[in-house]
């Protein structure tokens, strides 16, 4: 075989992955916007359980704020309630003070990403969630877009139908806000729009207790929980953003059942 002959068959090999990848994100039970620890552990419930997943995510690596550790140290902390999902997926910790596990960041990114796509999780990187669809007032699909075109060019995006979508798009919270900017979604009572100053213990519950949904279709898990409802900011733990993702996972399981 000539060099340009193997060339050619790599490209088609990467060509014809990649489109039935994108043919079968055309319709899934659920897409989720965002890659960071809160949707990769909604995916690992859902994939897990069978259901069709495909993550949307804008930056070429998944992780979200993962990989930052704590400003940019590669260690992650969590609490003990979240630590057997750690085990779960494989991540080693280490025992520490105040009734916390520390582990490695870059591994937790790693196993996080290896067991969403092991489970059957599709991934889209570089691509960004830049809209829904509403019919009969109900969120039925994301409309996607390459993320470094959509930005520059007048690039028109693709429709990716799905029974469901979670926002886990960290402190933006961009999926929520297309709603949000057209009046669609208003801060219930009392709340404010934007996450609230740090208070770790706080914000760790909020963001479970509060993860859900947020309009008919949409889910909100991890951090855009609290830019959604105001909830505190709780900086390097990742309990919470693992325990919200699986609570939103689990909750889809039983509804879509
Ligand atoms: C596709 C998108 C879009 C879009 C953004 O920020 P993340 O890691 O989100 P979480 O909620 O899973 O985890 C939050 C955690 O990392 C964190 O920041 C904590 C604990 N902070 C506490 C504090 O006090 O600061 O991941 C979100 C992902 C990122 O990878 C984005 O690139 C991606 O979503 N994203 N993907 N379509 N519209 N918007």
């Amino acid at each position: 075989m000539i060099a340009n002959d193997i060339g050619a068959s790599i490209s088609e090999a990467i060509m014809n992955g990649h489109f039935d990848d994108l043919r079968a994100s055309l319709s899934s039970d659920v897409i989720i916007a965002g890659a960071g620890p809160s949707g990769l552990a909604a995916a690992i419930v859902l994939a897990s359980a069978g259901r069709s997943v495909t993550i949307v995510e804008k930056r070429l690596s998944p992780g979200g704020g993962i990989w930052g550790g704590g400003m940019t140290m590669s260690k992650i902390v969590v609490q003990e309630s979240a630590v057997g999902l750690l085990s779960e997926i494989g991540v080693r910790y280490q025992k520490v003070e105040g009734g916390l596990y520390v582990a490695d960041a870059i591994e937790f990114a790693c196993m996080l990403c290896a067991r969403a796509l092991q489970a059957g999780a599709r991934m889209l990187n570089l691509h960004v969630v830049e809209d829904v669809c509403l019919q009969d007032g109900r969120v039925t699909g994301a409309v996607v877009n390459k993320s470094i075109l959509g930005e520059q060019f007048p690039v028109d995006p693709l429709v990716f139908r799905a029974k469901a979508i979670i926002d886990a798009t960290g402190h933006e919270a961009s999926v929520v806000q297309t709603l949000k900017e057209r009046g669609l979604i208003q801060s219930p009572e009392g709340s404010q729009f934007g996450e609230g100053p740090m208070d770790v213990e706080a914000g760790e519950k909020f963001v479970v207790d509060e993860a859900g949904v947020i309009f008919p279709g949409l889910y909100v898990a991890g951090m855009s929980v609290c830019a959604c409802f105001g909830g505190p900011r709780m900086g390097p733990i990742f309990g919470g953003m693992l325990l919200s993702g699986t609570k939103i996972g689990e909750l889809l399981l039983s509804e879509l059942r």
